[in-house]
């Protein structure tokens, strides 16, 4: 493989996933919106801004996809790029399904008719398991989605097999469990988690609000994910794997151990205000519940089984929760230390 074509370069997966393909020698383009000024911030934060090239590319508009592979006729496109916050596709169901769903068709009709011969991944997600699974979710676990972000996401990785099936197209869809890291989003609930942790701990006074403690995911380490994406295009034929670490944990237990990183020891208990998490020292509210957080539906519990990744692509998650955890905290309060801008 010579190009790489990135979309949603700028984000969490993105950067970790350029870094990947540079060290692999690939020229790496990424596509961005139309802005003033990207965010490039997590690319910078890894040091590869200058090695990206980036290029301007509107995934609702058909006919600039093409103009970009026909330029490009990149030999591998990963489709990253979505409106990725579950939260959010409550208020804007419309524009998810736009961006998350209709850009893919239109992102494999153009390989189609351009470039069939370029190998194509799209980020599919747990979250498309939905609920009610008794045992750890596989490639043959049934899809009940749960949000209009998880329903915009399975017409994706349909239309990804369906161009797979009907069109012969290298075209892999990774089921992918939650994966974070220290260049996470700030709204996603562990990042908020140790960037506000991180901030009570330099000064600030505000508690920080979360919505459901009992949710349970299973959190991986980016950096892992992202190799196993590169696995996947790289496999002979195209298929479905689950990427996951097959350990799950509650929000109240990522906070907990968060907290404790921070050099806080939490109790919870509840009061009138509802749950709250105070630090044992001090007996000061470290953590409040706030039902704004709380989702019209929620995924309670989820936690995947890889092993088809492991016995076909040699692929497993090497970082422990615990590890996770401990380096996310220490990212966000070295940042806040050194005074630099969060990502
Ligand atoms: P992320 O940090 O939220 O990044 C999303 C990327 O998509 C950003 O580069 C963003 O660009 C771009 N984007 C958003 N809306 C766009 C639009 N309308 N047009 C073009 N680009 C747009 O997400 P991530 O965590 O890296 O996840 C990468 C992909 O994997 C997403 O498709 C996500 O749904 C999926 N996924 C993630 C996880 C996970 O746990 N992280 C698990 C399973 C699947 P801007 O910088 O311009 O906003
Ligand atoms: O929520 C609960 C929330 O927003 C996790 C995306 O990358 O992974 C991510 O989706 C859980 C949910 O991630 C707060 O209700 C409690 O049960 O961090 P999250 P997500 O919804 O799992 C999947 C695999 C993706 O594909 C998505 O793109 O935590 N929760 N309190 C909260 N969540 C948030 N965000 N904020 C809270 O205050």
């Amino acid at each position: 493989m010579k190009t790489a074509f990135v979309t949603g370069i700028t984000g969490q997966d993105g950067a970790y996933l350029a870094n990947l393909l540079l060290e692999h020698g690939i020229r790496v383009v990424g596509a961005v919106r139309r802005s003033s000024s990207p965010q490039v911030g997590r690319l910078e934060e890894l040091g590869i801004a200058h090695r990206v090239e980036l290029i301007g590319c509107e995934l609702l508009e058909a006919s600039n996809i093409r103009a970009v592979l026909r330029g490009l006729r990149p030999d591998v496109v990963f489709n990253l790029a979505a409106q990725s916050f579950v939260g959010a596709s409550f208020e804007q169901p419309v524009y998810t399904t736009h961006v998350n769903a209709i850009a893919v068709a239109h992102l494999l009709e153009a390989i189609r008719e351009c470039c069939p011969e370029t190998r194509f991944y799209q980020a599919s997600t747990s979250e498309m398991f939905g609920h009610g699974h008794v045992g750890a979710q596989n490639e043959d676990t049934p899809f009940h989605p749960r949000s209009p972000y998880a329903v915009s996401k399975l017409y994706a990785h349909w239309m990804t097999v369906n161009y797979r099936e009907a069109y012969g197209l290298h075209a892999a869809s990774g089921i992918l469990f939650n994966h974070e890291s220290p260049l996470r989003g700030r709204e996603f609930v562990t990042r908020k988690i140790t960037h506000t942790l991180a901030q009570i701990r330099a000064g600030r006074e505000e508690p920080l609000a979360l919505g459901n403690l009992d949710a349970k995911r299973d959190w991986g380490y980016a950096p892992d994910f992202v190799e196993g994406m590169w696995r996947m295009v790289n496999h002979p034929q195209p298929e479905t794997f689950v990427l996951a670490t097959g350990v799950c944990h509650s929000v109240r237990e990522f906070a907990t151990l968060a907290a404790r990183c921070a050099g806080y020891d939490l109790a919870w208990d509840s009061d009138e205000a509802g749950e709250c998490g105070r630090d044992r020292a001090s007996g000061r509210k470290l953590i409040v519940t706030d039902p704004r957080f709380s989702r019209p539906n929620d995924v309670h519990h989820l936690i995947g089984d890889a092993s088809r990744a492991k016995s076909v692509l040699d692929w497993s998650a090497t970082t422990t929760f615990e590890s996770l955890v401990e380096r996310m905290v220490s990212a966000d309060v070295d940042r806040l230390a050194r005074g630099a801008s969060a990502v």
